[in-house]
């Protein structure tokens, strides 16, 4: 999560943060009050920082506010300081108790209530600051609000046309506010100290539901607030205690502050919590979580999340630190540099079988072509990216390295819209930053270099116009596509007359024709699903009951390769550059190229497992059952190579075991052809 050109820029205001829990991540934020102004939700936070006078101080401090704004609550404006305590004509200039502040819309006027420690005197008085926009500039009243002593408070604009406001100070006090909105009308009530018994309690916040009026507040525990709430039919009570919001946290960060913000429908819980200072609980950040009501009103218990709320779009830099669920106490999260706090976390997956998902990405109506990975993994490690049972973006794998660093590899599967993503190790470990999607340009090229540590010691990328045949005469340039899926949990079922019908199911335009696709293409091709086989335990395990196997489209690439062998090790191309490497069918081709008709001559092939050969569009060779590859283990029928081009074609098909093949031509002598060249198109 490392932001720290973003960082340096959010120093100034307007600048855009995005983020997932904690929202704002380039300063510390506390006592978050979100308001809805003009179709845009704004927060309006305290703003914690070490003491510039006394930073061995180890309490509250906090000389300004900022107010910050967002349509998606994912982005977040910061609107830079809207109040300084230099500026309050009543405050103390060095008091640093700019505390939790309230904000409210009336009459086109903006009004900013805020505690602050008095010019003279002890404790806290409250004052009100005046604005035409949200975001200032906040012009602060002469005097504190006469009558409110205390902290945290809180303005309700309530459906009887009076507005009202609370604050805590020995328990709970409320009032309602004249016209101006800038003093009290009458005197304050004590609002009876809702249950639970004991324990402080503060930062009231009150909100008005459906006839209801919710007091909702922090109330310590143990040295650690939770969040509780009482309910009543009018704005000054009676109140009835009804329960817990939100536990009090288990790192015990001492206090916990809180509002409630209907925004499109959705009601959500901002609250705080010292994310990015756990040593250290008065420098705390601001979170978000949605709630939910019962049908009478009360409301749900909140769980406080890593991955708060809102709709990542795909192509952000998507931290998955910032989780929705995680698996295995071999997974967990870190800072990436704990000297720099707000650079932000990476999870770690310790071993093959931990996950971690991120919910709600978007990724809109096209799917993406490429995935970039922030990682970094002490060997080699397979990930891959399942979006739900059947659906999965691919299988990735992440060349070692110990420092952090940059894969794009291209994505396999398809995702539009909205989507749940996780990601599992298949083998190894890595700790991982973020990821990104987008689309495919380089990504495709780059993956033979990532990869090149596994793939390039059996197939490297075709180069030159052609190749030749080896000294036996075996053909290797190669055009592969990578693997349909075609699940098969054993080789025993490749009989002919099932071959037959597999081969001959058109997948892709252009399937055993003249011209051969061009390298680097993309097919849409329908495929069977089948869930990721579990290699755990060394061999492929698949799942004992039946799988409901689901048709799907998957996006598959030909690559043009030279084998650096006289086999072609097609389960290696698969592990490198896909997800699917078992029960699969391999499509591969080349074109032959002859000076002149070269007659009397056969295709030689073996192949791991079944598979089926064409020469010039015509059938030349079968070879079913459960095979491994041997060289020359069938040969077809004598046949010509024309002068000019020949195309060959094959397909190989496997279960749960590895996949090559080997073919070349072979005269009446059975030795091999020359004089032949190899190109693929
Ligand atoms: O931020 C200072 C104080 O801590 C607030 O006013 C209280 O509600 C608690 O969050």
């Amino acid at each position: 999560m490392k932001r720290t050109l973003l960082a340096l820029a959010c120093a100034l205001a307007g600048t855009v943060l995005s983020a997932q829990n904690p929202i704002i991540r380039d300063q510390y934020t506390a006592d978050p009050t979100a308001r809805v102004f003009d179709g845009k939700v704004w927060l309006y936070a305290s703003h914690d920082i070490i003491s510039p006078v006394e930073p061995e101080r180890r309490w509250f401090c906090m000389a300004d506010y900022h107010c910050f704004s967002s349509e998606d609550l994912v982005h977040w404006t910061d609107h830079g300081v809207i109040l300084d305590q230099k500026d309050v004509p009543w405050g103390n200039p060095e008091g640093y108790s700019m505390w939790a502040p309230d904000c409210v819309e009336r009459g086109g006027k903006y009004y900013f209530y805020f505690p602050n420690a008095p010019r003279e005197g002890r404790g806290f008085a409250v004052g009100v600051a005046v604005a035409d926009r949200p975001d200032g500039p906040f012009t602060p009243q002469e005097k504190s609000i006469q009558g409110v002593f205390g902290i945290d408070p809180c303005c309700l604009l309530a459906s009887d046309g009076n507005a009202y406001l609370y604050w805590s100070g020995m328990g709970f006090s409320g009032a309602k506010l004249k016209e101006n909105m800038t003093e009290l009308d009458g005197t304050p009530v004590r609002l009876d100290t809702p249950l639970p018994a004991g324990g402080l309690k503060e930062g009231p916040f009150v909100f008005e539901r459906e006839g209801k009026y919710y007091l909702t507040y922090p109330w310590v525990q143990d040295r650690t607030e939770s969040l509780v709430y009482a309910m009543a039919d009018s704005p000054l009570g009676p109140f009835e205690y009804k329960g817990k919001i939100m536990e009090k946290s288990l790192s015990e960060c001492w206090t916990n502050h809180h509002s409630f913000v209907e925004y499109q429908g959705q009601w959500y819980l901002f609250y705080h919590h010292n994310d990015f200072s756990p040593d250290f609980d008065k420098n705390r950040s601001v979170r978000i979580d949605k709630v939910r009501f019962n049908p009478d009103g009360t409301i749900e218990q909140v769980t406080p999340t890593y991955r708060g709320v809102g709709v990542t779009p795909a192509s952000d830099r998507i931290q998955m630190d910032r989780y929705s669920g995680i698996y295995h106490v071999a997974a967990g999260i870190d800072f990436l540099d704990p000297a720099r706090p707000f650079d932000g976390w990476f999870v770690r997956l310790g071993r093959p079988g931990t996950w971690v998902r991120y919910d709600e990405i978007d990724f809109g109506e096209t799917s993406p072509e490429a995935v970039t990975f922030r990682y970094r993994a002490p060997e080699n490690a397979e990930v891959s990216a399942p979006l739900s049972d059947e659906e999965s973006l691919g299988t990735f794998l992440l060349p070692a390295s110990e420092d952090w660093t940059e894969a794009t590899l291209p994505v396999t599967g398809t995702a539009t819209g909205l989507r749940n993503l996780k990601l599992l190790v298949l083998r190894g470990s890595a700790d991982i930053d973020w990821v990104s999607f987008g689309p495919a340009s380089a990504p495709s090229e780059n993956v033979f270099a990532d990869s090149s540590t596994h793939l390039e010691k059996y197939l490297v990328p075709a180069a030159g116009p052609s190749a030749v045949p080896d000294e036996e005469g075996f053909l290797r340039r190669w055009l592969l596509l990578e693997p349909i899926s075609k699940p098969n949990r054993s080789n025993t079922v490749f009989t002919d007359s099932y071959l037959r019908e597999v081969f001959s199911t058109p997948y892709f335009p252009g399937q055993l024709g003249s011209v051969l696709p061009k390298v680097g293409s993309r097919v849409k091709v329908k495929v069977e699903y089948q869930p990721p086989v579990d290699l755990s335990g060394g061999r492929p395990k698949f799942p004992q009951e039946p799988v409901v196997y689901e048709k799907k489209v998957k996006k598959l690439q030909w690559h043009a390769f030279d084998s650096r062998r006289y086999n072609v090790k097609l389960f290696r191309f698969a592990t490198n550059l896909t997800e699917d490497r078992y029960g699969v069918i391999f499509w591969v081709a080349t074109v032959v190229n002859c000076e002149e008709d070269i007659p009397d001559v056969r295709l030689s092939v073996g192949s791991n497992s079944a598979s089926m050969w064409w020469v010039n569009g015509q059938e030349a060779l079968l070879l079913s059952g459960d095979r491994r590859m041997v060289a020359d283990d069938a040969a077809s029928e004598p046949l010509t190579l024309r002068k000019g081009r020949n195309v060959i074609w094959g397909a190989v098909i496997n279960g749960p075991g590895m996949s090559d093949f080997c073919a070349r031509f072979i005269d009446k002598a059975g030795n091999p052809v020359r004089g032949i060249t190899l190109t693929t198109e």
